[in-house]
């Protein structure tokens, strides 16, 4: 039995909107508010808390360091004083920003993971997402493969490779552009990369760069050696890039046997679409639960409002196990209640007979949605054999009372509210920056 198990990302103490998101206009729209550090975190924490009272493996990782200030020096900007701190600030804003981001709590951007089952050498392949496309997030991918070797490396059966190399022609944003489908035991995987463009070559008419290539996509199918006839390649809707679609799991969404999508989330791809449901049904001897949401029943524009398709789609063990058709569970925004097309949709879609959903649990994200990151931007899902979970390290396996430690340290330790100016402060900047250490000594 083959199954997920959840990795979220703790938001930082310098979480605040630098509006550097390409093509998110939630970032964009709040770019320079008031952030809410410890409100963030503490969100953050009650999702990923949620999902382990649902009886679904969940880890977390804790923040990284920041400020990043050498990598300030190396743009020649001074970083010795708050005087430096504010004139950084005043002339390179973006770099200042991306000295101190938090998106790193985007952890569906970490990497893509191939379940072992998958693999023609039937080992894990993880690929850290190189994350090329924005001013703040390149970093990431080397700051996390350490903690996703803690987590999996120990194993004899794990390849982590290197980020694809950081060239404009391999953008790659990681599990937010890849969806896998698979039968009740797991066992029997299909794989769909989504990209938002083909060549740098053609001329194109973008109103903002697609962050995810085919040839990024193709790259990483051949090192984790995905079968070609269960590996699909469909591009991104551009209608849908340009309405804010900045990943596929924007518009798009997969659990086991069920996928959602849009019916603008692909071009084009609707013989390939056709594809995957016969060779699915072939496979598994069972069939595809493709759902297609016609902008009648919701509009693009309300779909990147409410992030209706970043909810997160779990199975309950217990009913993963039970051998009766697995009970699935919707964790949305609080945003998809509030607006009518999408509250009436999930409420369709529970009282359907065509599809596994049975409940919805809305969760306040208000701080990561602000930056354009619902429930499934905050996690990556790392399909794995029961008994593989059992042998993982425990220490950042969340339970109540990691849940309680973290939400005091959290407390005590993270701001209220930030403006970026306040990090101008070296002494300030300084002091959050222990924190980070702080929690790494505690919880690590
Ligand atoms: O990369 N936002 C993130 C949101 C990532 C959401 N992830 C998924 N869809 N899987 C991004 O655009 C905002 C930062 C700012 O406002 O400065 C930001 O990085």
């Amino acid at each position: 039995m083959f199954t997920e198990i959840n990795i979220d990302a703790l938001v930082g103490p310098t979480h605040h909107f630098g509006g550097l998101g390409v093509g998110n206009v939630a970032s964009q729209q709040h770019a320079y508010r008031t952030s809410r550090p410890r409100e963030a975190a503490l969100e953050g924490l009650r999702k990923a808390a949620l999902i382990a009272s649902l009886d679904v493996p969940q880890y977390l990782f804790l923040p990284p360091t920041r400020p990043r200030l050498t990598w300030l020096q190396q743009l020649g900007l001074g970083v010795d004083s708050s005087e430096q701190l504010s004139a950084a600030l005043h002339t390179a804003p973006q770099a200042f920003s991306a000295a101190f981001s938090s998106a790193f709590m985007w952890a569906a951007n970490m990497a893509t993971v191939s379940a072992a089952c998958d693999c023609r050498d039937h080992r894990l392949h993880i690929t850290p997402a190189n994350l090329i496309s924005s001013w703040h997030r390149a970093g990431e991918a080397a700051e996390r493969v350490g903690e996703l070797d803690r987590l999996l490396g120990s194993r004899d059966d794990c390849t982590i490779h290197p980020p694809l190399s950081p060239i404009v022609p391999l953008r790659d944003e990681g599990a937010a552009n890849h969806m896998r489908l698979c039968d009740a035991t797991g066992k029997i995987g299909f794989n769909i990369f989504v990209y938002g463009d083909a060549s740098e070559l053609d001329s194109h008419d973008w109103k903002f760069l697609p962050r995810q290539t085919l040839a990024a996509c193709q790259a990483i199918a051949r090192r984790h050696q995905l079968a070609p006839q269960r590996t699909f390649f469909l591009q991104q809707h551009p209608t849908a890039i340009s309405a804010g679609v900045f990943h596929n799991d924007v518009i798009a969404t997969s659990h086991r046997s069920l996928l959602i999508h849009h019916e603008l989330a692909f071009h084009d791809a609707e013989q390939q679409l056709q594809r995957l449901g016969e060779s699915f049904r072939q496979a598994t001897g069972t069939a595809l639960h493709r759902l297609e949401i016609p902008s009648s029943e919701l509009p693009l524009d309300e779909a990147v409002r409410s992030y209706f398709f970043n909810s997160q789609i779990v199975t309950p063990s217990a009913s993963a196990t039970s051998g009766q058709t697995p009970r699935m569970v919707l964790i949305s925004p609080q945003q998809c209640s509030d607006i009518a097309s999408t509250r009436r949709l999930i409420e369709r879609l529970i009282a359907s007979s065509d599809n596994p959903i049975e409940e919805v649990h809305y969760v306040s994200l208000e701080q990561s949605m602000a930056g354009g990151g619902g429930p499934a931007c905050l996690r990556l899902r790392v399909p794995l054999a029961q008994g593989e979970i059992e042998r993982l390290p425990s220490r950042l396996r969340l339970d109540l009372r990691l849940e309680e430690r973290l939400a005091a340290a959290i407390e005590r330790w993270y701001p209220e509210r930030l403006e970026l100016a306040d990090l101008c402060n070296l002494a300030y900047a300084r002091e959050l920056s222990q924190v980070s250490i702080n929690l790494q000594k505690k919880f690590q």
